[in-house]
């Protein structure tokens, strides 16, 4: 799995007036639609910029939390695995997510079952493995189901912890080449990324963790200023994109966006 930050297609879906009703772990403001839809706006034309092809699925009123695509789908290079969503009001929004991901891998196409619970958050995907954070969402059984799956396929998996009251493990960490993370110290000093290239988010920066690298770009939440001259300094071309209304939903730059 070299190639994990080469990417020719994302899939994202606009937020809809239904965004005011998402999930969030504490009410810190309703957000703001239009400005959401700016900011959505701006991510995927900077995904655009690398040269990738972003499908953009239209708004689903009916799911409040279905901008965050990321939570519905792994996909792999050789295979896409369907999650299960361990927030109940989320789990309908897999099945509108298969046919934009059945046109790209056709039959390749693999699913985690009930009782499992899984979602797309807690997976980050390196160049040697792919972990899979236990945390509110993701159980037991749903990660051993995608150990299962992704075996057949020649990945190997390791289950690790989602720090208590983080929504998901990528909420404190984000991969920026094959080998090397971004992560919260707090993250780190777990000990489940050692063996890797590791650089700290500034402190009191955490929320700039949550980045991704897409191509030639490493994408991340605006107003972390010394996180961004940290990445810009280790050779990084980073863009910034504003975060305010997704971050009241605990939502970040990796869920907006499904890469393949
Ligand atoms: C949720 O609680 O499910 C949404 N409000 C936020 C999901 C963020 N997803 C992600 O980080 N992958």
């Amino acid at each position: 799995m070299n190639s994990t930050h080469i990417f020719g297609h994302a899939i994202t879906r606009k937020p809809g007036r239904s965004i005011v009703d998402g999930l969030r772990a504490a009410d810190i403001g309703t957000p703001d639609l239009a400005r959401m839809l700016e900011a959505h706006a701006a991510y995927v034309a900077a995904l655009r910029s690398t040269g990738a092809e972003v499908v953009e699925l239209p708004a689903l009123e009916a799911y409040p939390d279905s901008v965050f695509v990321e939570d519905t789908m792994l996909c792999l290079p050789k295979v896409t695995i369907s999650m299960r969503p361990g927030a109940v009001s989320r789990q309908g929004e897999v099945a509108e997510m298969m046919p934009a991901v059945r046109a790209f891998y056709g039959e390749k196409m693999r699913e985690i079952s009930a009782p499992g619970t899984i979602e797309g958050g807690d997976i980050l995907v390196t160049g040697r493995e792919i972990l899979v954070g236990l945390s509110a969402r993701t159980t037991r059984d749903g990660i051993s189901q995608l150990t299962d799956i992704a075996r057949e396929y020649g990945y190997s998996t390791r289950m690790v912890e989602t720090p208590d009251g983080v929504l998901h493990f990528k909420t404190d960490c984000g991969l920026l080449d094959a080998d090397t993370i971004l992560a919260t110290p707090r993250l780190a000093a777990s000990g489940c990324f050692d063996g890797y290239r590791v650089l700290h988010v500034a402190p009191e920066e955490e929320a700039a963790s949550n980045c991704i690298r897409f191509n030639n770009l490493v994408i991340m939440a605006s107003g972390f200023q010394r996180t961004a001259a940290m990445l810009d300094a280790a050779g990084y071309q980073v863009v910034e994109i504003e975060n305010s209304e997704c971050a009241k939903l605990d939502g970040g730059m990796s869920c907006l966006s499904l890469r393949f």
